[in-house]
C-alpha cells in the first residue's frame, strides 16, 4: 500500500457526476477522492443520474467505488450533505432524512472559515429560461467549423433550387451567443437568489461549467462536473475557495517532509517582534 498522502481540506464541493450513465468519469473522481479529503463534503446534485437509471441500467464497478469512497470518508468522520439535483430529484422526497450518516436536503447554508456564508443549491430550480439552449453551451470550435462547411453546402443547394440565400453560419453564431447568454443568465439568477437569501455567495452546479466569480457583493461558485470537465471546488482551512481540475489518475506521491526551517525562523521573527513591541 502506498503512503497515505491525501490532502486535507475544510470542505469539498462535488456535483454532476451522473453515476448510472456512461458519461460519468468515475475513475477520475475516485482518484480525486483518493487525493482530497475534507471535514465536510457537499454533494451538490446530479450525483446519481436517476433519469437514465430508469431507461437503461449502466452501473459498472467504478460507480460502486465512487459511492464506497464517499461512504468511507463519512465513516472517517466527514460530515456529508447531499443536495438533490434534477437528475436525482427522487431524493427531494427524502429531504431532512439521513442515509448512513449522509444528510439529504434541497438547499443548505455553508459557513466558510472566513465567516462568509454561502447558499449551496444545485441550481436547476432557476434555469427555466434557458433549458432549450443548454446543449449549445458545449458547441466547440469544431462544431462551428462544421457549421461553416455545412453553410457552403446549404447555400449551393439553395441556389440550385432557386431559393434565396440563407446563412446557416450566422444562425449558428446566434445560437452560440444564446449559449453564452445562457451561462450569464444562470449566474445572474443564482446570484440574485443568494442576495435574496442574505448570504455572501452561492455554490451550485447543474450547468457543467466551473467558475469562481464575483458579481458585485455576491460570489458565484460553480463546482463544474465529472462528465466532461472533471472539476470540483475545495475550501482551504482559511476559507479560500479553489477550483480543482482532475482529469487524470495519479500515482500516490511520497509524503513530503514538514518545512521545519521556515517555521523556526518565523517563530524567532515573531518573538523579536514581541520584544520590540514590549
Ligand atoms: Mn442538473
Amino acid at each position: 500500500m502506498p503512503a497515505h498522502t491525501a490532502k486535507q481540506f475544510r470542505t469539498l464541493f462535488i456535483s454532476d457526476v451522473h453515476l448510472g450513465s456512461k458519461a460519468a468519469k468515475a475513475d477520475f473522481l475516485i482518484d480525486f477522492l483518493r487525493h482530497h479529503e475534507a471535514d465536510t463534503i457537499f454533494l451538490v446534485g446530479d450525483i446519481v443520474d436517476g433519469w437514465r437509471l430508469r431507461r437503461q441500467w449502466h452501473w459498472p464497478q467504478a460507480h460502486n467505488d465512487v459511492v464506497q469512497k464517499i461512504l468511507r470518508q463519512a465513516r472517517k468522520g466527514a460530515r456529508i450533505t447531499y443536495i438533490a439535483g434534477n437528475h436525482d430529484e427522487f431524493l427531494r422526497m427524502f429531504q431532512g432524512t439521513h442515509f448512513g450518516g449522509i444528510e439529504v436536503t434541497d438547499r443548505a447554508i455553508h459557513e466558510a472559515a472566513d465567516g462568509k456564508r454561502y447558499l449551496v443549491i444545485h441550481g436547476d430550480q432557476f434555469d427555466t429560461v434557458v433549458v432549450n439552449a443548454r446543449w449549445l453551451a458545449y458547441l466547440g470550435d469544431r462544431a462551428y467549423e462544421f457549421a461553416m462547411f455545412a453553410n457552403r453546402v446549404v447555400a449551393r443547394l439553395r441556389r440550385m433550387l432557386g431559393l434565396p440565400y440563407w446563412s446557416l453560419s450566422s444562425w449558428a453564431k446566434v445560437k452560440v451567443k444564446q449559449a453564452v447568454n445562457f451561462i450569464g443568465a444562470f449566474q445572474d439568477v443564482l446570484t440574485e437568489e443568494a442576495r435574496r437569501s442574505e448570504v455572501d455567495g452561492v455554490i451550485c452546479g447543474h450547468i457543467h461549467h466551473a467558475a469562481i466569480e464575483a458579481f458585485g457583493d455576491i460570489r458565484y461558485i460553480n463546482t463544474g462536473d465529472w462528465v466532461e470537465s472533471c472539476t470540483a471546488v475545495v475550501e482551504h482551512f482559511d476559507g479560500r475557495m479553489e477550483i480543482v481540475h482532475w482529469p487524470f489518475v495519479k500515482p500516490m506521491s511520497a509524503p513530503t517532509p514538514e518545512p521545519l526551517v521556515p517555521v523556526v525562523l518565523d517563530a524567532r521573527l515573531a518573538r523579536e517582534r514581541v520584544v520590540e513591541a514590549a
